[in-house]
């Protein structure tokens, strides 16, 4: 079975940890968003790739969902020593190192495709990690500042700013004259199933839908194409989800989610046991629906949620 997965950073991650122990024969590919990049003391910093690589790898700090475990930040330090920042960011030591081979190999001429291939010699994740596009793309957000509006890097909204200030739009900048990465299309056009994990709608999937092609290419597929919740009775399981929701003026409900990516993409929906009642909405809206537990409590409950969205899927073949 060849199941294409578009992701995010910890969601999507979490959730490719529970569908490896569903459907272990699977060839999984993993398209992963690379809108949240940022050039960071030099270096090309992909949050969602790592994420995605050091979960699945066995590198990741648990607790956190990000970085690696174990990590130190004696670089970050004497930085800050320098007065160089920004000193919001957390780069630790042993991330750092990521960092520092994947500039060095884009510097010597290797597309973002080849680096995050070679990166993943080491970790071995267990899933073909594509990212969507070698192009760069960055997602900016609109924000207020004073009586104009200014876009900030996602980044700067998402850590520096917590997400408190209201999000006007979120625009993930060069996606629209981005093409494909190389063996994205064709993972698609030859997939089985394509899920989208529980990852942020917005900032996640919905960066990698803006590559032009891809969207077209999982609507062409002609598979079933199914995603989970990462809304939970009315409110994100973990992060701020709901204010760059409410920028592109969707409501933070499992139902709206499943609405705004549409029937036109969208064949199938789970939602938590929790917002059973939105499973008529979400079916009035022409998208199969079942209410399941969907907290990725530990691996073996991931794997359960794996599991069910592969069942509907196979119910919508
Ligand atoms: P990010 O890049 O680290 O923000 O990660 P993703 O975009 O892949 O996923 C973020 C989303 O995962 C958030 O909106 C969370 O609500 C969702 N999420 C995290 N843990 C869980 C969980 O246990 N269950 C569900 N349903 N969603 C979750
Ligand atoms: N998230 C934070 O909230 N604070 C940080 O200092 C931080 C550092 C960081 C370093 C490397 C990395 O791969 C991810 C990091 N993240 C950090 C998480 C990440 O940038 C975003 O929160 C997610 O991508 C949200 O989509
Ligand atoms: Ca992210």
């Amino acid at each position: 079975q060849r199941i294409v997965v578009l992701a995010g950073g910890t969601g999507g991650a979490r959730f490719l940890r529970g569908l490896k122990l569903a459907a272990p024969e699977a060839e999984i590919t993993v398209i992963g968003n690379t809108g949240d990049d940022i050039h960071l003391f030099g270096l090309k910093v992909c949050p969602d790739l790592d994420t995605v690589m050091y979960t699945l790898g066995g590198g990741i700090h648990e607790e956190q969902g990000w970085g690696r475990a174990e990590e130190t930040f004696t670089v970050k330090e004497e930085l800050a020593a320098y007065g160089v920042g920004p000193d919001w960011f957390g780069l630790g030591d042993r991330d750092m190192a990521t960092h520092v081979v994947r500039t060095q190999m884009l510097a010597a001429g290797y597309p973002l495709s080849a680096v995050t291939e070679a990166l993943c010699r080491r970790w071995e994740p267990g899933v073909r990690l594509l990212p969507m596009t070698d192009d760069r793309v960055e997602t900016h957000v609109l924000i207020d500042d004073g009586d104009s509006r200014r876009a900030v890097h996602f980044q700067e909204y998402w850590v520096r700013l917590r997400a408190e200030p209201e999000a006007h739009a979120v625009v993930p900048v060069g996606a629209d004259t981005a093409t494909p990465a190389p063996g994205v299309l064709e993972a698609v056009a030859e997939a089985d199933v394509v899920l989208f994990p529980p990852s942020n709608p917005v900032v996640s999937v919905g960066t990698v839908l803006a590559v032009p092609g891809i969207r077209e290419a999982i609507a062409a597929a002609g598979v079933p194409v199914v995603g989970l919740s990462p809304i939970v009775g009315g409110a994100p399981v973990r992060g701020m989800a709901d204010k760059v929701l409410a920028a592109v003026g969707v409501e933070a409900t499992a139902a709206a989610v499943a609405e705004h990516y549409g029937s036109g993409l969208l064949d199938g929906w789970l939602v938590d046991t929790r917002d059973a009642d939105a499973v008529a909405a979400v079916e009035s809206h022409g998208i199969r629906c079942r209410a399941v537990p969907l907290m990725m409590t530990d691996p073996e409950a991931t794997a359960a949620m794996a599991r069910e969205a592969l069942d509907l899927a196979a119910a919508l073949t």
